[in-house]
């Protein structure tokens, strides 16, 4: 039996800003090409070896031959690829395929991926995937497998990161490692405690560390927000995680929220892991939410954060989203000052976008304000939904001009190597570049 694993192309964010100068965000941020999910990898690595397994990925540019031979074929999407997901899935059932769907979206809105394919994975995919197989070859699958998300992760697998190696369209040179599911908090636009629970499931640190030894890369993202959450249990295993990662070798991308533990010890910690850039989310958590407003003592405070990352070889990069209810025209500038004054030096904005899944979906749906469901669209570059404060095409300029604002001090500087901390001479590894005209990558 033959099953076919699709990854449907997704609108980059950047390809969404035409207005925008690709060379300088490029340089700066990288083109948001970085790895692939890892829901494929985790079933392939699955999936029983009298199996044959395929991957189709459509970012890759890889033909989708619908006639081609195969018993199964099986989606991974988040909503920015739902539409093409659709698209695929409707083409390989006219052709007699049966498909079955799985990832972010069919788990968030699962009558619409039905309308779609034959049956769909709500939740995790350990539970369930390989009931799917069995059903399917004895000829009784069902339309819904409901994964949930209690699996315990010390059963996860380590994904089969090498079925996407061998595509050569990608440009990221880094790996993606989960080391928890679930969030205890609720930010409006995020769909995770929706998907993966509203507890958090910690991966035991031995087994991530295997993981991370196996890794072809040295450059490795660790993408869960929680990996800084201030309270013990956390703060606990967060230190052994650091711990037993120092002695690794390797450079890790993190994430975050203001929300966070900020102890000297602990960023000491993650600097001798290998910690070289803090992604971190603001207005999602109250901290962010009234240093933006204005108030002085959280403005020294993020201030205060960069500096101490930076004096570590860490850079911080903040993201910043726009068009939430009580977002007013001025938020352009009060971003543009916060950045100013807390010496942040990389930035990205992207607009509240209504993910299916998240309380900003729901709100907005019963309110009338989602403009339309065409999910190409829902990647963070589109206004989708009706803002509150202004007008759509004015979000929109507010958006564009901050990208604009933002990065436009830089242009033709000698900039500092994207991915690399940007701060403080012995981290610091510059290279001579104009940049502005084209970028480097
Ligand atoms: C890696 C990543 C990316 C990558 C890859 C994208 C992708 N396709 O996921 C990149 C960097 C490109 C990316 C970009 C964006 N991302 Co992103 N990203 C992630 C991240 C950090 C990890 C994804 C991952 O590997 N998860 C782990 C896998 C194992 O989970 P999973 O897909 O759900 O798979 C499990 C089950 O669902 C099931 N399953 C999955 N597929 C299938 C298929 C079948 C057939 C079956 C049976 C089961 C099954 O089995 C798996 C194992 O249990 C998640 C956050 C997170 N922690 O998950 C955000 C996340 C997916 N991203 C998100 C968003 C919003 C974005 C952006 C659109 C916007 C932004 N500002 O970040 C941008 C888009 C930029 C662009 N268009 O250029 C949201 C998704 C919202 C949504 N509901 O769709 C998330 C959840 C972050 C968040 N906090 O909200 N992202
Ligand atoms: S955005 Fe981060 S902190 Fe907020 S609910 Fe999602 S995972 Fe949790």
């Amino acid at each position: 039996m033959k099953v076919t694993f699709i990854y449907p192309r997704f609108e980059k964010f950047l390809e969404s800003l035409p207005e925008l100068d690709r060379g300088l965000i490029d340089h700066f941020i990288g083109n948001f090409t970085t790895p692939p999910s890892l829901g494929i990898p985790i079933l392939a690595a699955l999936t029983p070896p009298d199996w044959e397994i395929e991957l189709i990925d459509d970012n890759n540019g890889d033909p989708v031959d619908v006639e081609a031979k195969t018993d199964l074929v099986a989606i991974n999407c988040f909503t920015p690829q739902a539409s093409r997901a659709f698209e695929i899935a409707d083409a390989y059932r006219r052709a007699g395929k049966t498909v079955v769907m799985g990832g972010f979206f069919p788990s968030t809105a699962p009558q619409e991926a039905l309308e779609h394919a034959d049956a769909v994975n709500i939740g995790d995919g350990e539970p369930t995937w390989r009931q799917i197989l069995s059903d399917f070859a004895q000829g009784t699958l069902k339309r819904k497998y409901l994964g949930g998300n209690r699996f315990d992760l010390k059963d996860m697998p380590i994904p089969r990161r090498d079925i996407f190696y061998e595509k050569s369209g990608y440009d990221w040179n880094e790996d993606l490692v989960q080391v928890a599911r679930g969030c205890t908090y609720n930010c409006g636009m995020c769909a995770i405690p929706t998907h993966q629970g509203h507890r958090i499931r910690l991966r035991p640190i031995e087994n991530i560390a295997q993981e991370v030894r196996g890794l072809r890369f040295d450059k490795v993202y660790l993408a869960e927000d929680i990996l800084f959450f201030p309270n013990r249990r956390i703060r606990d295993w967060a230190e052994e995680l650091f711990d037993t990662l120092a002695p690794l070798g390797k450079k890790y991308f993190v994430s975050s929220t203001m929300a966070l533990n900020t102890d000297d010890a602990f960023l000491d910690r993650i600097a001798a892991a290998g910690v070289n850039s803090f992604y971190c989310t603001m207005n999602v958590d109250p901290k962010s939410i009234r240093a933006l407003g204005g108030d002085t003592e959280l403005r020294l405070e993020v201030r205060d954060l960069v500096c101490r990352l930076e004096d570590r070889g860490i850079r911080f990069f903040a993201s910043f989203g726009l068009g939430r209810d009580w977002d007013e025209p001025k938020l352009a500038d009060s971003i543009l000052e916060l950045c100013r004054e807390a010496g942040i030096r990389t930035a990205e904005f992207f607009l509240f976008t209504p993910y299916p899944g998240s309380p900003h979906f729901e709100r907005l749906s019963r309110q009338g304000r989602i403009l339309h469901r065409d999910w190409t669209k829902y990647n963070g570059a589109h206004v989708v939904s009706r803002p509150l404060g202004m007008e759509p095409e004015h979000l929109r300029e507010m958006f564009i001009r901050l990208w604009r604002e933002f990065y436009r001090p830089l242009e033709g500087t000698e900039v500092v190597e994207s991915l690399e901390p940007n701060r403080t001479e012995p981290h610091m590894k510059r290279r001579r570049a104009r940049v502005g005209a084209g970028g480097e990558r």
